[in-house]
């Protein structure tokens, strides 16, 4: 179902006219409202004026986390306190968190694009959407809870965690849509299955909604089969709204974008040049709709490409690659960069294996080590090192030959790596903590 027609299948021309317009606008707010905005467009020498059409947002100068940090907390808000109606704040590791303001347009906008991913998955009044993302300053919880309510269905706000009580609820209350990251979407498979009071076979959940990390085709094959549903990607970031920035529709062929919203770039993040069409780079987006806090050419530091060609589904919104991963998340090993994803795709390609894993990474003298913790399926297991062999060296010859990096393989007993209820740790780099 397609949610906003007008929108989604806009010609590319309508598009980038009304894209145009919209630019103008919060370039001409920006400039006036906001004096960072004010302050870097004057140190490019640019004006509002400049920009005439949407292939002027070049002229335009970036914004970065860093900056939102400095502006901490509201030094990029365009419009006067009283019209707030709600704050969110994304979960920084170190330092202060970045923190995103929303007028109730921003608010109505935002569950829009929700709506748009959960209709293009067939969600609407009949039901029942379990919304396992965290509720809270992360935008997971109340995005997908707000995109529910506007195609109609039923808002079950579970939140993350307590599982075994989610389970039930799930199965008691009908829950047809399940709405959290895919980490713990495998999470709460895994509850399913090791449980003796909900049973698969009792469950009516249809569709799942997972984003919020990257995940990759192999993670989906297994939360289709082990859940019994159709796997929907969700893209979106605390800088531009949250949840519902783009998300797949039924082709499953990459997910599309809302552009009207939020006009996407892809820059090579080293020369920070536009790359060419197809070609793989960091991800950029400027807001075209915001009120509370626009934001110009916000580096998001995910790596991606764009497909412009028309969808099957008839929608012409560009759609993105599955995200590789975050440049910070990007692991230089032995001068090998690998992204943890990477490591998902080879291990979900071994159906002996769960697709759980820990990366360890330290130095010992002069080398870096790659240690890999991987759980064998119960039913493969084994405490005894000779009978787990057969199953490491083909694991450890498909990692080498496609990431070019040599793991330790550990082989865990099934359940022993931590499960997370939010975005996943996969990896803990002790390099940082030793000289
Ligand atoms: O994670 C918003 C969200 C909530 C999206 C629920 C989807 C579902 P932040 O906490 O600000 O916001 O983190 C944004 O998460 O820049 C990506 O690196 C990553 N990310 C989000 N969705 C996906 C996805 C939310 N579908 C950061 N695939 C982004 C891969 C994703 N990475």
């Amino acid at each position: 179902m397609i949610y906003n027609a007008k929108m989604e299948c806009m010609s590319r021309e309508d598009m980038r006219k009304l894209q145009s317009e919209r630019l103008q606008k919060i370039v001409k707010t920006c400039y006036e409202k906001v004096p960072f905005y004010t302050r870097k467009m004057d140190e490019l020498g640019v004006k509002p004026e400049d920009i005439k059409s949407i292939d002027d947002i070049v002229k335009l100068p970036f914004t970065t986390k860093h900056d939102l940090r400095d502006e901490y907390p509201y030094g990029l808000q365009a419009v006067p306190q009283s019209e707030i109606r709600r704050v969110h704040a994304s979960s920084g590791t170190t330092g202060k968190p970045v923190v995103a303001t929303y007028t109730q347009n921003d608010l109505d906008h935002w569950a829009e694009g929700v709506a748009r991913v959960l209709a293009a998955g067939g969600v609407g009044k009949e039901d029942v959407v379990q919304v396992s993302y965290g509720y809270g300053l992360f935008t997971g919880g109340l995005g997908a809870h707000d995109g529910a309510n506007k195609v109609g269905a039923v808002q079950l706000p579970t939140s993350a965690g307590n599982s075994e009580k989610q389970t039930m609820l799930m199965q008691d209350l009908g829950s047809t849509v399940l709405a959290c990251t895919p980490s713990y979407a495998l999470h709460l498979a895994e509850v399913i299955e090791n449980s003796d009071k909900v049973n698969l076979k009792d469950l009516k959940l249809r569709v799942g909604f997972f984003g919020a990390e990257p995940w990759t085709e192999g993670m989906r094959r297994e939360l289709q089969s082990k859940l019994g549903i159709k796997a929907y990607d969700i893209y979106g970031l605390t800088e531009m709204s949250g949840p519902g920035v783009g998300g797949e529709c039924d082709c499953q062929d990459g997910t599309h974008l809302w552009e009207d919203m939020f006009f996407p770039e892809i820059i090579n993040p080293e020369t920070l040049q536009p790359c060419a069409p197809g070609e793989f780079g960091e991800l950029v987006f400027t807001s075209l709709c915001k009120e509370a806090m626009p934001i110009i050419r916000y580096r998001t530091r995910d790596l991606t490409r764009l497909n412009y060609g028309k969808c099957a589904c008839g929608r012409t919104a560009v759609r993105m690659d599955r995200i590789l991963g975050r440049s910070d998340d990007m692991l230089i090993v032995r001068g090998v960069n690998v992204f943890p994803s990477q490591i998902e795709t080879v291990l979900t390609e071994f159906p002996v294996f769960t697709p759980q894993y820990f990366i360890t990474i330290d130095r010992k003298g002069n080398e870096d080590s790659f240690d890999l913790d991987v759980e064998l399926r119960t039913e493969f297991f084994s405490p005894n090192p000779s009978k787990q062999m057969p199953y490491i060296k083909p694991l450890y010859d498909r990692i080498v030959s496609l990431c070019g990096i040599k793991p330790n393989i550990h082989i865990k007993e099934p359940g022993a790596i931590t499960r997370s209820i939010g975005k996943a740790k996969h990896v803990e780099d002790k390099r940082n903590f030793r000289g």
